[in-house]
């Protein structure tokens, strides 16, 4: 059905190779079904309006691959994607699925894993590259710990951080173009993981050699496990310059990571989201990070994949009703209170502003009658969701 929520590769959405390539296994069953090889993936998600895909180097070609097998996979992906009209925007690495990685990559206790985990980083950024990624992206699934006493946290940040400045300077001397996106997740697979939160990794880059390089991917249900706001953490991505990709999916909260299909269970969130993302101006790429139920067939993949792409454009639509209701801003342009000659007195410290302020008349009793009409502001975005506005 071709309407106007059918995406578009304007739009930029991508999935992950492991996304449509899930085949419904998880740690109480085996597969459900065969998941899309990759370039099964890339036509089936073209056909569906996709604009790329993205991928763990493993994903793509297996890990014991020889540099000629790696090559032909090489290849015929590329020949795929042109076929198609498909990019690669973000490439990542698979730092978590080996046994080696058990205890962790950058993290890892022993010194050998962690020159391994870089290696095998490097070796997968010049495969993200060579593909066109321009974004690439950490997320480290088995960096933390079930037992605390056996491993320093502290030590851990600085591994990590060794890690980052050693992987910048090396993008720096290939002269890729190539900025990092973190992604934070409070556990799963490890009992911790360090960084838990988006909020953490924003902290942290601000520790780095090159700053400026390293960005990060927020994963809504990375945050809603933690029970949090996800937008808020978007919010503080965009307000530093900062959101260098996205991971869309949905949760419910305080759960196993459940990666269920975008704008599936926390509707008012994921409106609040698309309406951050497009009204701020983001640039980047639309990304889904969830996978089918595993009581879908491949058809159902299919459907999984469409609905995600589908969802965003229904809320970006109602995001335009919603900027465009007169009775909607108008109740905003209420709530907002402006005020030029104190908001001059506070804006930034001076001896002066000091004084003033401190004699400025302002009377709490008079301040507490302002109304704010929220219960009306969302009565009526709930309307605009439920498409009665
Ligand atoms: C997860 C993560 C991963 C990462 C992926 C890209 O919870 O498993 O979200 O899917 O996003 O490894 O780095
Ligand atoms: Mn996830
Ligand atoms: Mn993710």
């Amino acid at each position: 059905m071709k309407d106007a929520y059918s995406p578009k590769p304007e739009h930029k959405f991508t999935f992950g190779l492991w996304t449509v390539g899930n085949s419904g296994r998880d740690p109480f069953g085996d597969v459900t079904r065969k998941g899309y090889a990759p370039i099964e993936a890339v036509r089936m998600l073209s056909k569906l309006g996709a604009y790329g895909v993205n991928f763990h180097d493993n994903d793509l070609v297996p890990i014991d691959a020889t540099v000629a097998q790696r090559n032909k996979i090489v290849k015929e992906f590329k020949k795929a994607l042109n076929d198609c009209g498909m990019c690669v925007p973000m490439a990542t690495t698979n730092l978590f699925y080996d046994p080696v990685f058990k205890d962790g990559a950058f993290t890892s206790n022993d010194a050998r894993v962690r020159a391994y985990a870089i290696q095998k980083t490097m070796n997968a950024i010049d495969l993200g590259v060579e593909l066109g990624a321009t974004v690439y992206v950490f997320w480290g699934g088995r960096e933390g710990a079930e037992v605390d006493f056996g491993k320093n946290p502290q030590e851990a940040i600085k591994w990590f951080r060794e890690a980052m400045n050693f992987l910048c300077a090396y993008v720096k001397d290939q002269k890729y173009d190539l900025k990092f996106a973190l992604e934070a997740k409070p556990n799963e697979p490890r009992g911790d993981i360090y960084f838990p939160t988006t909020g953490a990794y924003l902290g942290f880059i601000t520790t780095l050699d090159y700053p400026g390089m390293v960005g990060v991917n927020p994963e809504v249900a990375h945050e809603q496990m933690a029970a949090l706001n996800f937008p808020h953490a978007v919010a503080q991505a965009l307000e530093a310059g900062k959101l260098f990709h996205i991971d869309l999916n949905d949760q419910k909260y305080s759960r196993f990571d459940q990666d269920l299909r975008f704008g599936s269970e926390m509707v008012k969130a994921a409106f609040f989201l698309v309406k951050l993302l497009e009204d701020s101006g983001y640039a980047g790429s639309r990304h889904f990070d969830a996978h089918a139920y595993r009581t879908e067939d491949r058809n159902g993949v299919k459907d999984f994949a469409a609905g995600c792409m589908r969802t965003y454009l229904i809320l970006k639509d109602k995001v335009q009703k919603w900027n465009a209701d007169a009775e909607i801003q108008g109740l905003v342009k209420e709530i907002i209170v402006e005020d030029p000659k104190l908001q001059a007195l506070s804006k930034k410290y001076s001896r002066a502003n000091a004084q003033a302020l401190k004699k400025a008349k302002l009377d709490r009793k008079q301040l507490v009658k302002h109304p704010l009409r929220y219960e009306k502001l969302d009565q009526l975005t709930m309307e605009v969701l439920l498409g009665v506005r």
